[in-house]
């Protein structure tokens, strides 16, 4: 490597590696990397995956790629020996935001996996110029702004490929970019990003205003911030239509240079469609096979044996229904095939709920991959567990070998031996190295779990990680936090289902007992890091709510030294990275059926976290693993939910009414000690919104929740104890490896 880096700084800048900036050598080692990725040998076989999304969160890439190459350790030395410091070069790399969250996190933590294991899997996605919004706070309010990561080197390399995709007043002319993706210690897949040439980043005004018609220029400018503006729909029908249209162009066009019968397309393909973003794929397959001169009844077999489906959500709102007259105004080629699958369903099944087209001439995407795909899955048992018995169970009577749980994972590679080098480096000294490649070596811990040595080692490590985010925030933010005090972090989108305002209440519950001299033990230091959609307007006011009582406990003396809330500014994958490793408690705090799974979570117990959680998503199987020692568990469970909802038995005014602690808790978000700080109008619809609607049902735990924290807090103090629930969670978390998610899809899926 030193010899390489040498000779690429000299060529490119005449200059040597301690001469060199450190954009300089982050460019060499890009390009080092790149050469390097080029001469591996791509994962090949009689049958390849397509992972279609709408995003893929690869996070910055310099790091990951070296480990999986297994270049990192010898380049960080090469580096050390001249004086500089990887991590620092690291900030060089300007972060793609190809995604909203979770789900598009997952997609890249699966493309990490399917390179590890040796199967041939490509993802398809589109080319966001600007990606999701970088999030600034102006007058304790989120600002969006345009968030470019695309530079002159960058770790796209532009291809050759070029389909033609038909609109219906136009045709464009896509060029496909490739990223590397290497396996650890395997062979490399590829992540194909679609992108048009005639995208201009030049019509972007006012932070992230643009012509949402003059779709030529601004096809791939912005990723979809997940929310309702109207406007955007058919600017995102348009983005799906032209992910989707190439996908299955490249799908058939490789088929066909390597010979393939299309009759047989289900023998070679995988088409995985990762929620409902990519569902035009199936319509879309069907008239190119058509075009080929397939029937209509053979394309949709074929395309039926080929194509998976997997479910995140089951929120209503989140499920896609497009109307007729959108899908008529920008595909209208599609819409008599769509009508051909809606007569089929109607033909063989007269129950109106598992119906294509619905009586008010919407298209459910999500029906269409359940009646023309072969496998439909949840994220996490609880939530398949939901969709089979709910909101998807008509279809579950129909098709009930379709129905299958994949519980998410993560990448270890990336969020513990990129993120925690020095927790990776003690576990592997100390039960060996073989949990890098089969993480169930982690349980190898747990003999140690009465060992004082390592307990101390372990709460070592994690004040070193809650210094290293505390230099960070000092440096990036300009905030000062205290490192004995206990990190308590909720890093997630904003979401009411996700119950950030419940954490806020609890911040609002300390801040009055500091005020009546309950002082705690210890200090404490609440963690917020989330972005909201630009038309969410109630998350954005719960944003305007942490960021006022930040403001609060910073001016007030009296309060400062024993609590702090942080809220971190743009909230991403790198800044993910840098405060998971320094978390005492995860907050897992959804209302008990909503987070479809979470993988937050297991980021975090992975790094030694303990969690305070409902009984939602992979909090179950969380619990399950670790036991009750382990964890904190509150709230309502799943079918108590349900029942509120489907009774519409829950009223979070009569809760507020009769609870005199609930009622002052509220009452402090309109208060003269806020309002002075922040905007009365924000306050006031939040007020309104929690007393009036509650939609997540806040009140209903909020009690729980702070008794179950304060419970924590005070254990907290046993040291050992602490540190051992923390033990116990690393050597559980390998369950939550996503090599093990992916090995289930093959098997029981995709059999590559
Ligand atoms: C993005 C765009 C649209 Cl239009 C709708 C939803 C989203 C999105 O970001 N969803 C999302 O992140 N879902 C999450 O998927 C994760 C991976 O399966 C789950 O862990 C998480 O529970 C779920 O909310």
């Amino acid at each position: 490597m030193e010899q390489l880096l040498q000779e690429m700084l000299q060529k490119n800048y005449g200059k040597s590696i301690s001469d060199a900036s450190n954009e300089e050598i982050y460019t060499a080692l890009l390009c080092i990397t790149k050469e390097k990725m080029a001469g591996i040998k791509r994962n090949e076989g009689n049958k390849k995956l397509y992972y279609i999304s709408a995003e893929f969160l690869i996070g910055k890439l310099l790091s990951n790629n070296l480990i999986n190459l297994g270049l990192f350790d010898e380049t960080r030395e090469v580096l050390k020996n001249h004086g500089k410091d990887i991590t620092e070069i690291e900030e060089a790399e300007l972060e793609p935001s190809l995604g909203n969250g979770g789900l598009g996190r997952l997609a890249a933590c699966f493309l990490d996996s399917i390179a590890t294991l040796g199967l041939p899997g490509d993802g398809v996605g589109l080319n966001y110029h600007d990606g999701l919004f970088r999030q600034t706070f102006v007058d304790n309010k989120q600002r969006e702004e345009k968030n470019p990561w695309i530079t002159d080197n960058s770790w796209l390399t532009k291809t050759e490929r070029h389909f033609e995709v038909p609109f219906k007043d136009f045709t464009l002319t896509s060029t496909m970019y490739d990223i590397d993706v290497p396996g650890y210690k395997n062979g490399c897949n590829k992540l194909h990003l679609f992108d048009l040439d005639s995208v201009d980043e030049s019509i972007i005004h006012d932070g992230i205003q643009f012509d949402k018609e003059d779709i030529k220029k601004n096809l791939t400018l912005f990723l979809y911030p997940d929310d309702s503006d109207e406007a955007g729909q058919l600017l995102r029908i348009y983005q799906q239509y032209f992910m989707v249209s190439n996908a299955a162009q490249l799908i058939l066009a490789e088929a066909e240079e390597k010979g393939y019968n299309l009759y047989q397309l289900y023998d070679h393909v995988a088409i995985q469609i990762n929620d409902t973003h990519p569902t035009m794929v199936i319509p879309e397959l069907i008239r190119l096979l058509m075009q080929r001169g397939f029937n209509m009844d053979t394309a949709v077999d074929v395309v039926r044996k080929t194509c998976a489906y997997t479910n995140h959500t089951i929120l209503a709102e989140a499920l896609e229904k497009w109307p007729i007259h959108y899908l008529e105004k920008v595909v209208p080629h599609l819409m008599p095939i769509i009508r051909d699958l809606d007569a089929r369903v109607r033909r063989d099944f007269h129950d109106e709920r598992v119906y294509i087209i619905d009586n008010q001439d919407r298209v459910h995407m999500a029906h269409i991959d359940i009646h023309f795909g072969y496998a439909v899955n949840g994220v996490a048992a609880l939530h398949t567990e939901i969709l089979k018995e709910s909101e998807l169970k008509p279809f579950y009577d129909i098709y009930p070998e379709k129905f299958n749980n994949k519980t998410n994972g993560i990448t270890f590679r990336r969020w513990l031996v990129h993120c925690n080098h020095e927790l990776s480096d003690y576990l592997a000294d100390l039960i060996g190295p073989e949990f890098m490649d089969d993480a169930s070596n982690l349980e190898k811990l747990l003999a140690y779990k009465d060992d004082e040595k390592v307990l101390g080692d372990l709460r070592a490590i994690k004040k070193n990680a809650k210094t290293a985010l505390k230099n960070y925030l000092m440096q990036t933010q300009g905030v000062e936090i205290d490192e004995n005090s206990i990190f308590d972090i909720q890093i997630k989108r904003l979401h009411e289902y996700k119950r950030q305002q419940m954490n806020a209440l609890y911040a609002i519950y300390k801040y009055k007992e500091i005020k009546k001299g309950n002082l705690p033990k210890r200090p404490i230091t609440m963690i917020f890091g989330a972005k909201a959609a630009p038309a969410y307007t109630i998350a954005k006011d719960i944003i305007h709510l942490i960021l006022c009582l930040q403001k609060l406990i910073e001016n007030d003396p009296a309060v400062r030294p024993y609590m702090r809330i942080v809220m971190v500014e743009n909230y991403n994958v790198t800044k993910a990275e840098k405060l998971i490793p320094a978390c005492d408690i995860s907050e897992q705090i959804s209302l008990a059926s909503k987070e479809a799974s979470g993988t937050g979570n297991m980021k975090f117990m992975l790094n030694g976290a303990v969690t305070l959680g409902t009984e939602d998503g992979a909090n179950v199987e969380i619990h399950e693993l670790v036991g009750d020692e382990n964890i904190y568990i509150f709230g309502a469970k799943s079918e108590e939910v349900i029942k509120l909802y489907d009774t519409a038995g829950y009223n979070s005014g009569e809760i507020y009414d009769n609870d005199p602690m609930i009622e002052e808790l509220v009452d402090f978000i309109i208060s003269k000690d806020l309002i002075r700080i922040g905007d009365p109008v924000s306050l006031a619809r939040l007020y309104k919104e929690i007393v009036s609607k509650d939609w997540f049902m806040t009140l209903l735990d909020v009690k729980d929740y702070i008794q179950t924290k304060e419970q924590m807090l005070e254990d907290y103090e046993d040291e050992k104890t602490w540190a051992k629930k923390a033990l116990v969670n690393i050597a559980k978390a390998g369950f939550f490896s996503s090599d093990r998610t992916i090995r289930e899809y093959n098997e029981d899926i995709w059999h590559l």
